[in-house]
């Protein structure tokens, strides 16, 4: 890639602190802020990557920048898949982590199977190319919430490969196994060779 800089199409914060640091000095990052846009983008499609071509497609048919976008799911199996795509709201329109994690283990009282993971697709528009990335961890739901870090469902996430939850990792530890880190892994890989 000639010109390494690009924008990131996320309002999550957390997100773009966690890419930021997994691409390192590779690239440089721009924040949604940093090139006017402070709306809400719609995502209203029902797969991951829908979503994630939906949010990548309006900053470059509304500000004309090539982009990446990201949309992450929870899946667990006792629930046949849900949170899933809906992993943002599943407690309802303007609830939060806290009230998303809550109603997650609310719904697995009692079950003791409780197998699940994160995937996350990352949509890129470069170059009037349209491409996607997926990363992926397996794992499981805590009974409790455990830790601090991180972000969203990480305190009642076990990755298989760790005997803690995401939000008891350093950002680093999580980044070398997770979705995200997966998932910008191959994205990087992909830019450094275009
Ligand atoms: P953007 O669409 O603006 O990127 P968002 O927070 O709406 O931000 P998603 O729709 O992709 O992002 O997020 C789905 C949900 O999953 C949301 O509740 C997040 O908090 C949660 N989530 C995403 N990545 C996560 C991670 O690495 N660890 C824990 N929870 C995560």
């Amino acid at each position: 890639m000639q010109d390494k800089t690009i924008v990131f199409a996320t309002n999550n914060q957390h997100k773009l602190e966690e890419i930021r640091r997994i691409v390192g000095g590779k690239f440089r990052i721009l924040s949604l802020k940093e090139i006017g846009c402070e709306e809400d983008i719609p995502e209203t499609a029902d797969t991951l990557e829908g979503n994630a071509l939906m949010k990548a497609r309006y900053v470059k048919e509304h500000y004309g920048y090539d982009c990446f976008a990201d949309d992450t799911g929870l899946m667990v199996d006792a629930l046949d898949g849900a949170p899933g795509v809906y992993s943002a709201r599943y407690a309802g329109p303007g609830h939060d982590s806290a009230a998303n994690m809550a109603l997650l283990l609310k719904n697995l009282e009692g079950i003791t199977a409780r197998s699940a993971r994160f995937v996350t697709v990352i949509a890129l528009i470069l170059n009037g190319r349209e491409l996607t990335f997926e990363g992926k961890v397996e794992g499981e739901i805590l009974n409790e919430a455990h830790g601090s870090a991180g972000f969203g469902y990480d305190p009642v996430f076990k990755p298989v490969e760790s005997t803690v939850s995401f939000a008891e990792m350093t950002p680093d530890t999580k980044n070398a196994i997770s979705h995200r880190g997966r998932a910008t892994a191959k994205l990087m890989d992909y830019l450094l060779e275009a």
